[in-house]
């Protein structure tokens, strides 16, 4: 349900707060560390960011997709490792149930992902099946009242704090395609299920990572999503649809961020005699950065709203990733362009945000497929 304005100002306003006086002085810290203190993690709890897009019923705070992209423009101002520790539970790891799960499993898992009790992720990627994710070899044999689950699924994001695995797999030997697979909800401590040591990443640190394999590992049949075999991958693009619209208004969030950062930077530090900020070829790239993000926040903003509106909006997402994140990409290159050799360095986190914002181009699909999932409906809407 739409929340009113008032109510919807007050949210923005808190996390906006939250974000700069708790997130940003943590920044340094959490990349050191490689991990977001307990007392965050709390604190986002109470702020109810665990459920921004769970229905209200379930205990979520049910926001529409317009409401979700603002809040998440919000919380891009800071590393995104915060984000990343609600990312799946808002994200991948619940929309599975909240499109396509029967009433039983939403009773039964909504309300803890909502809350945060439960840390909900997605495992589709595998070591042979990336971006051709209907071709992957995790399989589900049928067994009486059972599924069991043999496979490895690889670079999961939150599977070491997960208790919530909503896992892809091959139920249907004879189908090597996308209608042979199926979701299958997985609890953590099920056994046969087991976890590799932490991925070494180029960035995100205090966001984790790691493969999560499951040997002769057993479920009830019930914990198949939406009760039907042969759905999952349709399960898992639908989710995808959704998640690349928050991942591009993230993207939008890190280059205000950083513009701002920038700008900030350019006005006080003095060259042959004046700010930076006066010389023309600095002020073209503050120019076009602040150009591409006001671009990509209005498309976000656009097929946000198309998709409260009823409106299928697979190609709007694709070309919402596709910008955003390639735009926050060069954005972030202007930025340690502008900070000179400060941006290269360390203690001014301009480095740490460039090497963060690399993932998005990767994850939730490349901007290749993104790419090919635009113009493949084009090319569909044209014959139909
Ligand atoms: N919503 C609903 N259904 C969809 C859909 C969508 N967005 N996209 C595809 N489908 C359906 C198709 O309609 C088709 O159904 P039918 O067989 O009933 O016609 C089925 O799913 C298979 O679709 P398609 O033939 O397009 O599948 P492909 O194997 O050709 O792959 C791509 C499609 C490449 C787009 C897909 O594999 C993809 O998105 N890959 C990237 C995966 C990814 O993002 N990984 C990131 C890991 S998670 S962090």
């Amino acid at each position: 349900m739409a929340l009113d304005q008032e109510t919807l100002n007050q949210l923005l306003d808190t996390v906006s707060r939250f974000v700069r006086e708790r997130l940003v002085p943590l920044e340094d810290k959490v990349a050191e560390d490689d991990a977001i203190p307990d007392e965050i993690r709390g604190e986002m709890r109470a702020l109810g960011l665990f459920g921004m897009s769970i229905p209200e019923e379930y205990g979520g705070l049910g926001l529409t997709m317009e409401e979700e992209v603002r809040l998440a423009f919000e919380l891009g101002r800071t590393s995104p490792a915060f984000r990343s520790m609600i990312g799946t539970n808002n994200g991948i790891g619940s929309q599975g149930l909240v499109i396509d799960g029967t009433d039983e499993q939403k009773r039964r898992y909504l309300p803890k992902i909502a809350s945060g009790e439960i840390i909900a992720c997605f495992a589709l990627t595998e070591p042979d099946a990336g971006s051709d994710a209907a071709s992957l070899r995790t399989s589900a044999r049928r067994d009486g009242d059972s599924y069991v689950l043999n496979g490895t699924k690889r670079y999961i994001t939150n599977a070491p704090e997960a208790s919530l695995f909503t896992v892809f797999a091959r139920t249907d030997p004879a189908n090597p395609g996308a209608g042979g697979v199926s979701a299958i909800l997985v609890e953590g401590g099920t056994p046969g299920l087991s976890l590799g040591r932490n991925d070494r990443k180029m960035g995100q640190r205090g966001a984790h990572t790691c493969d999560v394999m499951f040997e002769d590992c057993r479920v009830p049949a019930t914990a198949i999503i939406g009760g039907v075999e042969g759905q999952g991958f349709k399960t898992a693009m639908k989710v995808l649809d959704r998640g690349r619209l928050h991942i591009s208004a993230v993207s939008v969030g890190i280059a205000e961020r950083l513009i701002r950062d920038s700008l900030a930077y350019a006005l006080e530090r003095k060259q042959f005699g004046k700010s930076i900020a006066e010389f023309q070829l600095v002020q073209a790239m503050l120019a076009d950065s602040r150009t591409e993000a006001y671009a990509a926040r209005c498309m976000v903003l656009d097929a946000a709203r198309r998709r409260d509106a009823g409106e299928n909006v697979g190609t709007e997402a694709g070309c919402c990733k596709l910008f955003a994140t390639e735009m926050v990409g060069r954005v972030a290159d202007r930025a340690v362009q502008i900070h000179g050799g400060a941006g290269y360095i360390a203690d001014y986190g301009i480095e740490r945000f460039y090497r963060d914002v690399r993932l998005f181009r990767i994850y939730e699909g490349t901007s290749q497929i993104q790419q090919l999932v635009i113009a493949r409906n084009m090319i569909r809407e044209a014959r139909s």
